[in-house]
């Protein structure tokens, strides 16, 4: 109908009313007026203005609008749609159909269109997907990512992830639940002497994962001394078997591998057990371990392919050496083992080879732990030292020869003492912890221009991006950031989000908590107190610290002050805590709690102010007193 009522005129006796249109109310009004008038007098009839066409409208709105939902405020079901869409973080465009003029036109307009008469009505790309159920089930489907962000057709994927370690295996599962077409490509090339394994990267292989298995094995080996002293009745002597706890640990590992291809594969990414290389900026070359060789494109890469052991340049080291990539796989006992270098894997090693009953030399070439806080370090040392570690320092290895074949076999190491004092010894085996080299060499980055500093790191931006736009980079390929399994596993997760859907939010590397799991454990958060010291000035920092005795050392008399705990407080900043440092059984399980603590900003105050839970280590941090300037004693004997 064309013509529409413009304006009533009614009388009442001599009063005449007149209702001119306002805003599509008339008809209310009119009917309303006239329930209380009785009948209408006169009315004039004016032309219509000519009918939006609502198909038009509504077609117009659904081809603009990745994401269009026709909506009402007060539908519940409506609110679950779009709080669904905000959750997956999805733009979408809502139109609220009871806040419109012509809504329930446009909603009469919408069924002629789909069938669908109620509300919410969801369109994706144009299409409609229906209503809300419809929606949840898609999206319960892994389907609705994929229905809004459909495959490019430009590149046969929208990502390819180089490396599926830590990182990769987060950024590409991220991205493809994002409904982005994913490819990663992980590949292990064998050590020296033959040692390879599955998907997942450093940590779950040959990294974090058998490393604290094996260090969880050295503690029971600890705990069997202490049992006697709580009743238990144990056989004089205890023999540890490394095959069993090999084969055990390689077991727990092959079922982990198991689970990331499944994962990947429910997770629709495609894993290609491939060496990927570029060869431009949208492609990589990518050969299998059978030498097939195949080009793939991709519209974005992310390089995720982490660092692997570095060798010394000395006769033998390749030949006869092994690192941490052979050691939790060996299919026999190390024997009596030298241990070079002192990073933490290396203390890490030689401290549960030590603890399950093996003769262990550490080789030092210079300090502990560098990087990490040097008094710490040297507790650690002292720790270990006590405990029958052969410590070797200042001291490097200069050759190695075979003595003996066999597994193990025997070798003769020489070396040389940093006064030129020469060293030599005899070993089973031969492990090298000195460093870890990022693996950005051989991956075409120089034909594509990718940045890398000296030392193969690669230099990103906040935004974990290189220098080349496409291409970005996570994990410990990464220059200046923390070498930690969470670190990487947290950027490629939020770099998938910001990538494919409007999130921003960065991976903050500041106040990343760490623990080295030496047979004494040592955690640590944010500044070491030489680098607090150098960065704000003795004066402005206040150093908290004491020894402590853990309760369950008190029964089987082990040792009084070996436990150690600190705060380095910023004293200009209201006693800001910006370091924490402990040492001491569990050391891991504490320091991740009061990581919390310090990305809230505790002061020494809120410490303070907590109370404590006892008898545990970790209270001990809610009763500090003691600071290092004014020496007083920290000792501590019994509870
Ligand atoms: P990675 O996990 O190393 O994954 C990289 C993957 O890419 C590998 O599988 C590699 O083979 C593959 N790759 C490389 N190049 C290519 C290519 N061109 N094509 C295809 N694939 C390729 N961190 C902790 O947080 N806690 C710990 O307790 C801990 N303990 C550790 C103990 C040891 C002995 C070691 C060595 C490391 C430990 N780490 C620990 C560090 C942790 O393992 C790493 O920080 C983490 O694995 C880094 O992840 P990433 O994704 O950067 O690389
Ligand atoms: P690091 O931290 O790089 O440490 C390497 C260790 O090996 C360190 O103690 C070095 O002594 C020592 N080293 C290096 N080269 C030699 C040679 N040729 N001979 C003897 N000793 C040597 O090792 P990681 O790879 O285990 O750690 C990697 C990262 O993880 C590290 O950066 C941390 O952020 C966490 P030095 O102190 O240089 O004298």
């Amino acid at each position: 109908m064309n013509n529409f009522i413009k304006k009533f005129v009614f009388k009442v006796g001599n009063t005449t009313f007149q209702f001119n249109r306002n805003k599509g109310k008339l008809t209310d009004l009119f009917t309303s007026t006239i329930k209380r008038a009785g009948s209408p007098v006169s009315y004039t009839v004016g032309k219509m203005p000519p009918t939006p066409d609502l198909k038009a409208v509504i077609n117009d709105l659904t081809s603009k609008n990745k994401v269009m939902v026709f909506s009402k405020t007060t539908c519940p079901f409506c609110i679950q749609v779009k709080e669904l869409f905000s959750s997956i973080k999805v733009d979408y465009k809502a139109m609220e159909l009871d806040t419109e003029s012509n809504g329930t036109a446009l909603q009469h307009a919408l069924a002629e269109m789909t069938g669908q008469r109620t509300v919410p009505s969801v369109f994706i790309n144009g299409k409609h997907l229906g209503g809300c159920d419809d929606t949840k089930r898609a999206h319960r489907e892994n389907k609705l990512l994929a229905m809004i962000n459909p495959p490019t057709e430009k590149y046969d994927y929208d990502l390819i992830v180089i490396g599926g370690g830590s990182g990769g295996l987060a950024a590409s599962k991220a991205a493809a639940a994002l409904g982005k077409k994913v490819a990663v490509f992980d590949f292990v090339k064998p050590t020296p002497i033959g040692t390879t394994w599955g998907l997942g990267g450093t940590c779950v292989n040959v990294g974090c994962i058998p490393k604290k298995l094996m260090h969880q094995a050295a503690l029971l080996g600890h705990s069997f001394h202490d049992a006697k002293a709580f009743g238990w009745q144990m056989p004089e002597s205890i023999q540890h078997n490394w095959e069993t706890m090999k084969n055990a640990i390689q077991d727990h590992i092959g079922s982990l591998n198991w689970g990331y291809r499944v994962q990947l594969r429910d997770k629709k990414v495609e894993y290609k057990n491939a060496y990927a290389e570029f060869v431009d900026t949208h492609t990589v070359k990518a050969v299998d371990k059978k030498g097939k060789e195949i080009s793939y494109t991709a519209d974005k890469f992310i390089l995720a392919t982490g660092e692997r052991p570095r060798y010394p340049d000395i006769p033998g080291a390749k030949e006869y050496g092994i690192t941490s990539d052979d050691l939790f796989s060996l299919p026999y006992c190390p024997g009596k083992t030298l241990v070079v270098g002192a990073s933490y894997v290396s203390l890490e090693c030689g401290g549960f080879l030590q603890a399950l009953g093996l003769d262990v030399t550490i080789m030092v070439r210079s300090i502990l732990l560098r990087g990490f806080d040097q008094q710490m370090a040297e507790k650690i040392g002292e720790y270990m030292d006590k405990h029958g570690m052969n410590f070797i320092r200042p001291c490097v290895p200069t050759k190695i020869e075979q003595l003996e074949e066999g597994k193990p076999g025997k070798y003769r190491v020489t070396g040389q003492y940093n006064d030129g004092t020469p060293y030599t010894d005899e070993f089973n085996t031969v492990l090298f912890a000195i460093g870890r080299d990022a693996c950005t060499n051989n991956i075409g980055l120089d034909k594509v221009g990718v940045n890398v500093n000296k030392s193969g790191f690669i230099p990103v931006d906040d935004n974990e991006q290189t220098n080349i736009s496409n291409i970005y980079a996570i994990g410990d390929i990464l220059e200046g950031k923390p070498e930690l399994t969470p670190v990487a596993i947290q950027a490629g997760r939020l770099l998938a989000n910001r990538l494919f859907s409007n999130s921003t939010t960065l991976t903050d590397y500041k106040k990343v908590a760490t623990t080295v799991f030496t047979p004494l454990e040592y955690g640590a958060i944010g500044y070491s107190e030489e680098d607090a010291i150098k960065e704000f000035g003795e004066s402005s920092i206040e150093v908290f610290h004491t020894n402590f005795r853990p309760l369950e050392w008190t029964v089987p008399h082990r040792e009084d002050n070996a436990c150690y705990v600190k705060l380095i407080c910023l004293i200009p900043d209201d006693m800001r805590v910006i370091g924490l440092h402990v040492l001491g059984p569990n050391a891991g399980e504490i320091t991740q709690g009061y990581a919390v603590a310090m990305k809230l900003n505790a002061t020494k105050a809120d410490f303070d102010d907590t109370i404590g839970i006892h008898p545990t280590c970790s209270e001990v941090f809610t009763v500090l007193d003691v600071t290092k300037r004014s020496g007083g004693d920290v000792s501590q004997s019994g509870c």
